[in-house]
């Protein structure tokens, strides 16, 4: 009898099972090759959105076919699980950030364990935990030991209302995000992790990193930044706080005959000393300093500057004597702070000239001929020659660059240099939900460790969000300490660590988790490096560049050998979906629409709605699908199915009801195969053949990542089991097929299994292997000349007889017409090649 494949049942039996047999629990002493397939784990919002479910789904797939092909597998799952939101949620809901975060912990955890991911939950973690964030206190400590962590002064976004510093994206417009009240700068001292030191190593690992994309090491190259060029020294026009001189830095020294201005960072001594002295350059400074500290905001903001009075005089024509400005644009910390604007080659020097009515000279041009012709509004940023430049002119700008690093060297007023983009990383919070930074500050021993022993330093749980500031802060009794040290009363640090120290070693504790330390060496290096890492393009910068160091830190310190910590990474597409708005712009999710026709209504109120672009799913455009309920309809496997083949998984996939139907259809249509297979006598080499060839072709998609192709494959074979008829070819074709879609449709796979008879679970068979014999092609295509001539091609099967070549060929109707009832003379048959026959 015929029954429906019925997920609400099998799904949660399967998962029983394989909970019960620990099926994917990882052993490290397993006699095996290892496999580590990791997943970005996530921040505990709330629930589950389909963006996970693709991303995990497409780990899932990796991780079942390698244990198929024999490997160990690691693939844990985890929470990302302090952070901002469970400090708002307690604010506006004035519920705990430790009871918020957990209910989402076991909320999302259930809704992924109903997807059937082979994942090893012994392993699994939440930074949150003190068992957790205890032994990234000890590494921290380790890291301060080694000189790798220090503590400075540095500008904050400072929120007076709030009482709080601002994250740079909750600075909106110059305002708090939520006090509205206009933001300060202020100066903090702050803890910094060095990663500048590695910062040569790290954008040199890039080049092995064979498996990444290359669009992500691009971007990591670019963040990291390192830009060779000339430091040197303007003289100036009369000296301020004992200094006669100021640096600058430039990449662009062949544009030096183009300076028409200096200017420096609004922080800048010079402009501190003339702000001393001058009203209304300290009102400029002030006002620079209001205002975010992001690059972005700088970059943004229209370009101001002040004229200090003083002047500063070309290294090369001592007489021009070039304005010093303070400028809004130029940062502290990047080169010295100074620089000279060339307006002509420079876009942002062009609007600060224009707006200040300085000189704007070219002093590039794309050849000779264009030396005199007038810069309008914009630079030109292009290659070329050098001109208006004396002794320059002619030149390519990489000779020019050279030429004006060597002379400022010889003349002992300039040197080439490299600069970086890249920061120290600061890491201080002034938040309450995060990992408290285990150092005791005593009056008379400054900073202190917090000894091994007494880690973890644990939040306190009694806190209150009633009062502005941080709770940390503000506790009675919490940052009371005796010094470690002398024994003196002493206060704990209140700063956290940032979120991204927490995600920058957790595949390591997931590797290995003993309760003392925060993670064995040998037995993390059994797994390291993550063998694939998945996860969105978001984290394509920071949190895989502070993983990267955080892993090259532990190695100089001799805790690991590993230096990169991922070898493959892939960035998925995101989950799309038509968006819905009524008439006043409000947004409408999809189930308060119906279609109508050709257009869209509301479902209650009956308006007109329009159907919108297709973008990514979002809270603010309403246009989410929940997974709990498709789940729940249609089962486990059409969803994971339909995430894995109608899009590329790199590109953005169209959440659309019709595709998640016909994922439903096509898992029943595998279920009405296995159910109806029977065992069959005979050979059907076509059928053998095709089924071979999907083996290989899918085990190539899937070791790719090509998950739709080889969805496509499995398309194909049931298309050709279906029309086959019975045979032992057929039977066994079906029983592989289920082997087959195990890594996608694994809840089916196992019912299919258990419904042939086969012995133990799908999840524990291995891949089936394809025969190279039934991979070669063998049709062979031969020629069919008549006198020397070709006439026609037939096809014939390889290794065809003599006489049955010879036969197809005389069969042919293209020849017969050329033979016109005639007897051929002769017939030379090169078997497998071709015919020739002489009339
Ligand atoms: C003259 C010049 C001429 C420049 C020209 C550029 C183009 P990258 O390549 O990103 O390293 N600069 C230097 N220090 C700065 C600071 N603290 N704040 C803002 N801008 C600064 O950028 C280096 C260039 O950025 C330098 O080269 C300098 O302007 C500017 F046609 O010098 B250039
Ligand atoms: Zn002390």
């Amino acid at each position: 009898m015929m029954s429906r494949f019925n997920p609400q049942a099998v799904d949660t039996r399967w998962q029983k099972v394989w909970e019960e047999a620990g099926t994917f629990t990882a052993d490290t002493a397993a006699p095996k090759p290892k496999s580590y397939v990791l997943e970005m784990f996530p921040y505990p919002s709330g629930r589950i959105h389909m963006g996970h479910v693709r991303n995990y789904t497409m780990g899932d797939v990796l991780a079942r076919y390698r244990r198929m092909t024999g490997h160990e597998v690691l693939h844990p799952m985890g929470w990302d699980a302090f952070g901002m939101p469970a400090e708002n949620a307690a604010i506006e809901k004035k519920v705990h950030p430790g009871e918020w975060t957990r209910a989402n912990i076991a909320a999302m955890r259930s809704q992924l364990k109903r997807l059937g991911f082979a994942l090893d939950w012994t392993r699994e973690l939440a930074t949150c935990e003190p068992e957790y964030y205890g032994h990234e206190q000890a590494l921290f400590l380790d890291l301060y030991e080694a000189g790798l962590v220090y503590r400075k002064e540095s500008a904050v976004n400072w929120d007076p209302v709030d009482m709080t510093v601002l994250a740079n994206e909750q600075v909106i417009d110059g305002k708090g995000w939520r006090s509205g009240a206009t933001v300060e700068r202020r100066k903090l001292s702050q803890w910094f992790l060095k990663i500048t030191d590695f910062a040569e190593d790290l954008l040199a690992g890039l080049d092995e990193l064979d498996h990444w994309p290359d669009k992500v090491k691009l971007m990591q190259e670019n963040w990291i930044g390192k830009s060779r060029g000339l430091r040197f020294r303007f003289k100036l026009s009369e000296p301020i706080t004992g200094q006669s001189q100021l640096q600058v830095f430039t990449t662009r020294p062949d544009t030096i005959f183009g300076a028409s201005f200096v200017a420096v960072a609004a922080d800048h001594p010079l402009a501190e000393a003339v702000a001393a002295k001058d009203r209304k350059a300290a009102a400029f400074v002030a006002e620079c300093q209001a205002g975010g500290t992001s690059a972005a905001d700088i970059e943004s903001a229209e370009k101001l500057g002040f004229d200090t009075g003083l002047t500063a005089a070309h290294p090369f024509e001592p007489e021009w004597a070039l304005p010093v400005y303070i400028a809004n644009f130029v940062l502290m910390d990047y080169g010295t702070g100074a620089i000279y604007g060339a307006p002509g080659q420079d876009q942002r020097d062009l609007d600060f000239a224009r707006k200040y009515d300085l000189p704007v000279n070219r002093v590039v041009a794309p050849s000779a001929d264009e030396a005199d012709e007038a810069v309008g509004d914009e630079a030109y940023t292009g290659g070329g020659v050098i001109v208006n430049s004396r002794w320059l002119d002619g030149l390519s700008i990489e000779e020019a660059i050279a030429t004006v690093i060597a002379r400022a060297e010889e003349e002992g007023w300039g040197e080439g240099t490299t600069e970086w983009r890249l920061r120290d990383w600061g890491v201080s919070r002034q938040r309450y939900w995060g990992t408290p930074i285990p150092i005791a500050h005593c009056a008379e021993c400054g900073p202190v460790g917090v000894p091994e022993d007494q880690l973890p330093v644990v939040l306190p749980e009694d806190i209150d969000f009633e009062t502005p500031g941080n709770p940390l802060d503000r506790h009675p009794t919490w940052k009371h300490v005796d010094c470690p040290t002398c024994g003196e009363p002493a206060q704990r640090e209140t700063d956290t660590l940032d979120t991204f120290v927490n995600s920058s070693w957790y595949f390591i504790r997931f590797a290995s988790q003993p309760d003392e330390k925060p993670f064995d060496k040998a037995e993390a290096e059994a797994w390291l490096p993550v063998g694939q890492y998945i996860g969105g393009v978001e984290h394509a910068i920071l949190h895989l560049l502070y993983a990267r160091f955080w892993t090259r830190a532990l190695n100089r310190i001799g805790r690991l050998d590993v230096k990169e910590p991922f070898a493959g990474l892939f960035t998925q597409g995101m989950v799309t979906h038509e968006t819905y708005q009524l008439g006043d712009g409000s947004w409408l999710s999809p189930d308060e629409v119906r279609r109508d026709g050709d257009d869209w209504v509301h479902i209650e109120r009956g308006e007109p709605v329009t159907a919108g672009r297709i973008e990514k799913m979002s809270k603010s455009k309403k246009n989410t699908v929940d997974p709990d309920p498709i789940v729940d309809q249609y089962g486990a496997d059409a969803v994971r199915w339909f995430m894995l083949s109608d899009s590329p998984p790199e590109r953005d996939l169209p959440w659309t009801e019709a595709g998640i139907e016909g994922a439903w259809r096509f898992i029943q249509r595998l279920w009405r195969l296995v159910e109806s297979n029977e065992a069959g006598t005979g050979e059907d080499p076509d059928l053998d053949r095709k089924l071979h060839r999907t083996i290989a072709g899918m085990a190539e998609d899937i070791e790719a990542l090509s998950f739709n192709k080889a969805v496509a494959k499995i398309h194909e074979l049931a298309n050709a089991i279906e029309k086959a008829g019975a045979s032992a070819s057929r039977d066994f074709a079906v029983r592989t097929l289920v082997r087959l879609v195990a890594p996608m449709a694994p809840h089916l796979a196992e019912q299919g299994w258990e419904a042939l008879g086969e012995t133990g679970m799908v999840a524990d068979a291995a891949w089936p292997e394809a025969d190279p014999a039934l991979l070669v092609d063998d049709e062979v295509t031969i020629a069919v000349q008549v006198n020397g001539k070709l006439r026609d091609t037939v096809s014939a099967a390889k290794g065809t007889s003599k006489a049955d070549l010879e036969a197809l060929a005389l069969g042919s109707e293209k020849i017969m017409r050329q033979l016109d009832g005639g007897t051929p003379k002769k017939i030379i048959v090169v078997p497998d090649r071709l015919v020739n026959i002489v009339a």
